[in-house]
């Protein structure tokens, strides 16, 4: 258990009018722009009809807008602010792996939050999210574009008890979940791009990084960050043909971050536990393979300035990606500073 304020701790975690207004907002939610007596919500949540008026008011001075109408009860006009730190740490506060939620308005970058958290003694394990990067990270030194309230900007923060040549494994844990995860969200298809993205309709909508801090054979802290552009409407002119958003792959649909987000720390935590308590990776594999976009056709695989073409073939248990090169001997290519391309473009 961490020093600090951790999350197990029921009363840090969120006071009770939290959880209060969490549950109203639930209500509210539910009944999509209908009408919702105060009667009712006191009923369902077994506190006083002054409780509900009260919890309201907190919620309007937190953003959002909620007409009530005499006899008629109360209606959400406007939920804009879905992914805020009271209904995050409301929806994670069941799941054991994470001890403590963060939620920032603005942040440069939430690895480097996440990093700077880990490298403190005794921190907690932590989800930090964040509705905007002012400079967020992709591999190999990239940016990440995180537009304001439009995506989910998270990193996990972990102290995984496993050796360091075993992290990469976290990639494509993180993948097979937040795939899930937007799939039972939004019901679009999504494939993965091995290692780290996540693709709907040929164009990518999530990208993942993983750092480690770490010795030779002990791991001091991990950090899985993870990019999607959820409501996402516009990108820069260099990425606006291999980038896209659930949103706009819904026919413009307003999709719910937090759910999202729930979904995938559900998923991923399954993933975590069978592997770090039965050494069980085959679900993540099978899943990695099922969904992938990468196998059973040409890649080009770039490491630093060298390029080259192979067949990908497969994803072993390790998480490697086994290609064919073109003298025909296989090659086992691990996640590490390799970018995997399709011959003709982006996948
Ligand atoms: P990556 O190196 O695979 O992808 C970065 C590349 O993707 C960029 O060079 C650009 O071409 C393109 N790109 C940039 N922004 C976007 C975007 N919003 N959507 C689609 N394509 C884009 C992937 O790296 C790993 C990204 C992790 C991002 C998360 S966000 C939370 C956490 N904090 C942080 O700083 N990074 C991670």
């Amino acid at each position: 258990m961490c020093a600090h304020l951790c999350y197990n701790n029921n009363e840090i975690i969120y006071r009770k009018s939290d959880a209060v207004k969490a549950e109203i907002m639930k209500l509210l939610r539910a009944q999509q722009g209908e009408y919702v007596s105060g009667e009712e919500i006191s009923k369902q949540l077994k506190v006083s009809r002054t409780a509900v008026w009260k919890n309201i008011n907190l919620l309007r001075n937190e953003g959002y807008e909620i007409l009530s109408v005499t006899n008629k009860g109360y209606r959400l006009i406007s939920d804009v602010k879905e992914l805020n730190e009271v209904e995050l740490k409301y929806a994670l506060k069941d799941y054991k792996l994470i001890e403590e939620a963060l939620f920032f308005d603005t942040i440069d970058s939430t690895n480097q939050k996440a990093k700077s958290i880990g490298s403190q003694l005794d921190f907690c394990q932590s989800l930090i999210v964040s509705d905007e990067q002012t400079s967020g990270k992709g591999r190999l030194g990239r940016q990440w574009e995180s537009e304001k309230g439009t995506g989910i900007w998270m990193s996990l923060l972990l102290k995984p008890n496993f050796t360091p040549d075993l992290a990469s494994r976290i990639t494509l844990m993180a993948a097979a979940a937040m795939s899930d995860a937007i799939e039972s969200e939004t019901g679009l298809e999504t494939s993965i791009k091995w290692p780290n993205d996540i693709v709907v309709g040929g164009k990518k909508v999530c990208g993942i990084l993983t750092e480690l801090n770490a010795e030779l054979n002990h791991i001091n802290y991990l950090v899985l960050g993870i990019g999607v552009n959820v409501n996402t409407k516009n990108f820069d002119d260099e990425i606006k043909d291999k980038a896209t958003s659930l949103s706009l792959e819904s026919n413009n649909k307003w999709i719910n971050r937090l759910n999202i987000i729930k979904l995938f720390v559900e998923k991923f935590e399954i993933y975590y536990n069978q592997f770090v308590n039965e050494n069980d990776f085959r679900p993540v594999i099978e899943y990695n393979r099922r969904k992938s976009i990468t196998l059973n056709k040409e890649v080009e695989i770039i490491s630093g300035n060298v390029k080259k073409i192979a067949f990908a073939l497969d994803i072993d248990m390790n998480g490697n990606l086994i290609v064919k090169n073109s003298n025909g001997s296989n090659e086992a290519i691990y996640y590490g500073e390799v970018s995997v391309r399709g011959v003709n473009g982006y996948v």
